[in-house]
């Protein structure tokens, strides 16, 4: 048997948690042979019901499953983490701008990127869930500077997933068909879904689909779908953004085998992204490590999607420009 990994998730009490735990747990994200010790983190006031989850995980009996511990202090969630889901934050309210969440959010992860910085593993794999979650993982990846700035990434997964499924509908075909669609940016709706060197049945989407389809009502049923469930089902995206990340954690470990996915990571300067940025870019993984794919082919079109969506993280850097170290 395995040495457990340890797997903390902030905002275990919430929607999103209470998926993700039971897909984790169930042996989803790292396998049916890898043992897990869940340390869940809540805010003090959810402590109680936090608590019924960790009965209820209990009551679940999952082998895979060698420790839970519950708390409300980061030090103790975080400690020797190899893998952490922060999904916890402050949720968008009514009325409500991008721009006082970013507020209303940027100090939790100020708080939980020091805490990662002093117990966690030294090669953590941290995923930020968290709403703004690019500008969150930039705030929280600053405020560990002990750590590779490569241990930090935020979640675009659901939005590749939201285009994939999209694709697959209007081709009629299985979404395992679909492949390649790149996400590029922020998870908001500047961000650019890409359908360039995506293939539907083996076919190029290019070829297979309405240009003009693909370039307005794709791009904006993509880009606008989190208000799209939440004016359908009264609430947000739950079950499919706790998939998204078990997705995100489980090619981030066991590598993609040559496929393309997406991820937000500290940006190097590629395709023109100012640098530092927590900017979402066509992937591969192996071993651990998480490339960028090199070298396609950007259009004039493309490029400034790209960079429109650049020029929104750098504006949401400036606003948190106080809690970056
Ligand atoms: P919920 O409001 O159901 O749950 C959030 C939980 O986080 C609550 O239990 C709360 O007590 C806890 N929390 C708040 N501050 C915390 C802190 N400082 N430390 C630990 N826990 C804390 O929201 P849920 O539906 O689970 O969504 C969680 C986050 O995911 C939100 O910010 C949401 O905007 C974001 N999302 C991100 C998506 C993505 O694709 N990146 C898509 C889905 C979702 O909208």
């Amino acid at each position: 048997m395995r040495k457990p990994l340890h797997v903390a998730i902030t905002g275990a009490a919430g929607n999103i948690g209470y998926s993700l735990l039971w897909r984790l747990a169930s042996g989803s994200c790292f396998g049916p042979d890898q043992p897990i010790i869940l340390q869940l983190l809540e805010i003090t006031p959810a402590m109680e019901k936090v608590k019924g989850v960790v009965m209820e995980l209990h009551d679940s009996a999952f082998p895979l499953v060698h420790g839970i511990i519950a708390t409300d202090d980061p030090e103790v969630a975080f400690k020797d983490a190899d893998a952490i889901f922060l999904v916890g934050s402050r949720p968008r309210s009514k009325g409500m701008l991008r721009s006082d969440l970013v507020a209303a959010n940027g100090p939790i992860f100020v708080g939980q990127g020091t805490a990662i910085n002093a117990v966690a593993s030294r090669d953590v794999k941290v995923v930020v869930v968290g709403n703004p979650c690019n500008t969150n993982c930039l705030i929280a990846s600053h405020n560990a500077p002990d750590l590779d700035s490569s241990c930090f990434s935020a979640m675009t997964r659901l939005d590749q997933n939201r285009a994939a499924g999209q694709l697959a509908l209007k081709a009629g075909v299985p979404v395992a068909d679909v492949e390649n669609v790149i996400i590029w940016g922020n998870h908001s709706p500047t961000m650019y879904p890409d359908t360039s060197v995506a293939k539907v049945g083996g076919k190029a989407a290019s070829a297979a689909f309405d240009p003009e389809w693909l370039k307005a009502e794709f791009h904006k049923t993509v880009s606008t779908r989190g208000s799209a469930i939440i004016a359908a089902r009264g609430a947000s995206s739950a079950a499919s953004a706790a998939s998204a990340a078990i997705d995100h954690m489980a090619d981030w470990f066991g590598g993609t085998h040559g496929k393309i996915v997406s991820m937000a990571i500290p940006s190097k300067g590629w395709y023109g992204v100012p640098e530092g940025l927590i900017y979402s870019f066509p992937v591969t993984v192996a071993d651990g490590k998480i490339s960028v794919v090199e070298g396609l082919e950007i259009s004039d079109y493309a490029q400034e999607k790209i960079n429109a969506s650049a020029a929104e993280l750098l504006g949401e850097r400036e606003a948190v420009a106080d809690l970056l170290k």
